[in-house]
């Protein structure tokens, strides 16, 4: 009923015509004013199936994204860090918390969105799916995958629908304490001994690809990108954030004296675009369809989660009932 939509096909959404045309002229006329559609305002059932997908992909992303780097806590180089990463990833649940609660304004339950991560008919960031083996990918994590985050947050923060904007809002103001906190550590290792430089390239060397295609496929073959920035959901466009985060991030990896594994990458001085090679889209298709390298163990792990917690969420919403622990 609220899936998602295939890979590249065009939109199954696209039953504008079945809508009543003044309570659609009108809805796009308070877009247009630059007002926030709130849950209780009429929308278009397509503006709704929209945002509960990307919604969801989003809070999918959260509580997904806080596995790569969870399982760096407890092998944090010193206590300082332990403490800072433990509180990095709690955020990331936080803001998990703060998504599902926008997308369910919009209709879904939040059960029905856990049940649709874990049987993998929601997807979730692409970038998630790849192992982080040493500390330094947990600190490219915690830098690049954060700061492209942001890019994408802030614009859409300024979108159409309320409840989501404000979620973006307070999520933005976090990431960027974690973009701070990965900064200083990537720069740690990049100013560091021989073994922590090659350490942090080899780390950057991985995480490049999936990246590029943390953004979404190029405008020209994004499915979605049209509808929703008419609508003010999507504030920029794909290909618009990832030459924004090249525009920002770049120079500040060639500061560090690290490369970027791309010798086509560079800013053509007349378009001012950023110029590179285009990342294998096959792959991109096959890791957010499931068969990427971690998806299977992303997916266990929520699972598991999801069956040990059911008497504690059970406990909770019927208070009354005499329950007795698996711990007793
Ligand atoms: N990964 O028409 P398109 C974080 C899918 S977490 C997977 O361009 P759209 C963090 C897309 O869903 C924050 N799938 O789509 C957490 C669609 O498939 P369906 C992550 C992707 O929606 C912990 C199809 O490809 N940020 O920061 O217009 C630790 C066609 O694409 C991806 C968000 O979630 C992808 N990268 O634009 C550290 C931002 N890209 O649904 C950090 C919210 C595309 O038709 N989401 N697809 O089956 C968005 O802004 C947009 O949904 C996207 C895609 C820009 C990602």
């Amino acid at each position: 009923m609220y899936g998602g939509g295939n890979i590249f096909e065009a939109s199954r959404f696209d039953n504008l015509a079945q809508e009543d045309p003044e309570k659609l002229a009108e809805f796009e006329a308070r877009i247009a004013r630059g007002e926030k559609i709130e849950p209780s305002d009429w929308m278009p059932a397509l503006y709704r199936k929209q945002l509960i997908r990307m919604i969801e992909q989003h809070a999918h992303s959260e509580i997904i994204g806080a596995l790569p780097e969870g399982t760096w806590i407890t092998r944090a180089p010193g206590f300082q860090r332990k403490m800072a990463l433990m509180a990095k990833v709690q955020d990331e649940v936080g803001h998990a918390q703060l998504l599902y609660s926008a997308a369910e304004t919009l209709g879904k339950p939040r059960e029905q969105m856990m049940q649709d991560l874990i049987n993998g008919r929601s997807k979730y960031s692409n970038i998630f799916n790849y192992p982080a083996f040493t500390w330094a990918d947990s600190t490219i994590i915690s830098w690049l995958v954060d700061a492209g985050a942001i890019v994408n947050q802030l614009a859409n923060s300024k979108g159409s629908y309320g409840p989501y904007c404000r979620a973006l809002e307070r999520i933005c103001a976090e990431e960027s304490f974690h973009l701070k906190y990965g900064h200083h550590a990537v720069i740690h290792l990049a100013t560091g001994t021989k073994i922590q430089r090659e350490m942090v390239q080899e780390a950057l060397n991985r995480w490049w690809p999936p990246m590029m295609h943390f953004f979404g496929p190029p405008d020209k073959v994004s499915v979605h990108t049209e509808v929703l920035t008419k609508w003010k959901v999507k504030m920029a466009t794909n290909d618009e954030c990832r030459q924004q985060f090249l525009d920002m991030y770049v120079p500040k990896i060639w500061e560090l004296e690290l490369t970027i594994p791309d010798s086509n990458l560079k800013k053509n001085s007349q378009t001012r675009q950023w110029e590179y090679s285009e990342p294998d889209w096959e792959e991109f298709k096959r890791v957010i369809n499931g068969d990427g390298p971690c998806n299977k163990e992303r997916l266990a792990v929520r699972r598991t989660a999801e069956e040990r917690g059911r008497w504690v969420r059970e406990a909770l919403l019927t208070p009354e009932a005499k329950y007795v622990t698996p711990l007793a």
